[in-house]
């Protein structure tokens, strides 16, 4: 079985968001495996999302994603992390198609409701930021 880390931003949090974005992955056949809500500090954004430092979006990235709290989890099942990312839809929710969490919930491209870890290298690394091996139930 393959995992990948998920997080569900702080404007679906806001907004309520989080149960139906749960119902929508547990639908698909996927199994929730570890489950923390937070507020990302600086440093854990700069970890988790340290391939954008210097991109021109990336003050904005760390503001939107400190501004709240998250839920992070640990999603597991047979292609876990294609089965999120298509789930998920497109990272601009102008282009995601019908169905998909972005174009449900999501507002622009920065804004976007979910974040998905895109290979096996990412989740790896990504659900070790977030989730030590004993809150990992599998
Ligand atoms: P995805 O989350 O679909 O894998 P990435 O990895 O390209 O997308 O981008 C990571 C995050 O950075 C996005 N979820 C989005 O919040 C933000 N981001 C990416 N590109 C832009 C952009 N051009 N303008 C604003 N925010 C962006």
């Amino acid at each position: 079985m393959e995992k990948t880390l998920v997080l569900v931003k702080p404007d679906a949090f806001k907004a309520g968001h989080t149960g139906d974005i749960i119902k929508i992955y547990e639908g698909a056949g996927l199994r929730l495996l570890a489950v923390r809500m937070m507020k990302m500090s600086k440093e854990v954004a700069a970890k988790h999302y340290e391939e954008h430092i210097g991109r021109p979006y990336y003050e904005e990235l760390e503001s939107f994603m400190t501004s709240g709290p998250i839920l992070a989890m640990v999603l597991a099942g047979d292609n876990a992390i294609a089965k999120v990312r298509e789930l998920n839809g497109k990272t601009d929710p102008k282009e995601a198609a019908e169905g998909t969490i972005r174009k449900l919930y999501a507002a622009s491209k920065g804004e976007n409701a979910v974040h998905a870890s895109d290979s096996p290298e990412s989740a790896a690394r990504e659900i070790h930021i977030f989730f030590n091996e004993t809150e990992i139930f599998d």
